[in-house]
């Protein structure tokens, strides 16, 4: 261990000089240091804790500064935020979630003041934005077609959705196109509500759905904090109802081993991932290299059968058993690895 631990900096050197002092961009060479700012609509639940996690880790391998702000949903905050970065001169900020409405002209004022921006979970109109974002299309297609597979193509089922959030509108997009394939699934209700308590307040509406319609076999809930609402939901009226989500953390894999639970798959990526390419995005932008317009995570399905047969029972556990949660080196280059390797 000693030998390992002395061994360190001499690796963190080769690596260092494997990209040759050169081949730093500019903007990071000599110690400097970019400032990158995180502007968020939302910041409540594991999933954006995770991600914050992330893009944190991978802004101090990069030696950059970082700076966060979050609106707890509030769009004028949020506006107001991103005015703030804007003139603080920051070299890039990266926007998380929030509405196009409010944010294309901040965006426009961002990048006139050559400001690199990168949108996680926000569609610009913006060309020299890269947007990043899970494959939504796909995290619709992956958890409707295991809910409709399940159902065997017949049942009564609900939804959990918001609109107004890109990778909801996304989900329900896929999700409504598929349906209409499947005469025999009636869909009961759509129900859901994005607040500081999202889990309680689907909860209870979940509660009163089933009341409602007691037949219903199955529930679409495109969002860790739905799906932990509706499976609290369905415990409370006791009934025999599965639970399809989207996303994973710790306490999401909790809850789907639970005994009995409902919450029978989620189709997700590694949150932190999304933050770590968020920031890699920014770093490159901000070193003048050219990134494609749209980078897109890919989701995996993620089974409550396969984590109880895996003994997964946390994120540690999940990315040993399935690599695509592992850490990505999506969007990594030599110089970034470099420079992680000298700040490590
Ligand atoms: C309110 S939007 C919530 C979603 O944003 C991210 O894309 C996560 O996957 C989450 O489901």
């Amino acid at each position: 261990m000693k030998a390992l631990r002395l061994l360190l900096p001499l690796l963190s050197l080769a690596a260092l000089t494997a990209v040759s002092a050169q081949d730093i961009p500019p903007a990071f060479a000599g110690g400097k240091q970019p400032t990158v700012a995180l502007v968020r609509q939302l910041c409540t639940g594991d999933f954006f804790s995770q991600w914050l996690n992330g893009a944190q880790t991978a802004a101090k391998g990069l030696g950059m500064k970082m700076v966060t702000y979050c609106a707890n949903g509030d769009d004028a905050k949020m506006a107001s935020d991103m005015q703030i970065a804007i003139t603080q001169k920051v070299d890039a900020i990266i926007i998380d979630h929030g509405r196009d409405a409010t944010m294309a002209p901040l965006v426009e004022q961002a990048t006139k003041a050559g400001i690199k921006v990168v949108t996680f979970d926000l569609s610009t109109t913006d060309p020299s934005v890269v947007q990043i974002a899970q494959n939504d299309f796909l995290i619709g297609l992956d958890i409707t077609m295991k809910m409709l597979s399940d159902l065997n193509g017949t049942g009564q089922i609900g939804l959990v959705y918001t609109g107004g959030f890109d990778p909801l509108d996304k989900r329900k997009a896929i999700f409504d196109s598929i349906l209409k394939f499947y005469p025999n699934v009636k869909l009961d209700g759509t129900w859901g509500t994005v607040s500081s308590n999202t889990v309680g307040e689907v909860e209870s509406q979940t509660s009163a759905a089933l009341l409602a319609h007691p037949d219903m076999k199955a529930i679409l809930a495109p969002y860790d904090a739905f799906a932990l609402g509706a499976m609290k939901g369905v415990t409370r009226q006791g009934k025999d109802v599965k639970v399809y989500g989207c996303d994973i953390s710790t306490a999401d894999i909790q809850a789907m081993i639970g005994k009995d639970s409902p919450w029978v798959a989620t189709a997700a990526t590694n949150p932190a991932n999304i933050g770590r390419i968020a920031v890699r995005a920014a770093a490159s932008l901000v070193a003048g290299e050219a990134l494609p317009r749209y980078v897109l995570i890919e989701p995996t399905l993620v089974t409550r059968d396969f984590l109880i047969a895996n003994n997964v029972t946390n994120m540690a556990d999940l990315t040993q058993k399935m690599p695509a949660f592992a850490n990505t080196s999506q969007l990594m280059t030599p110089w970034m690895s470099a420079l992680e390797s000298k700040n490590q």
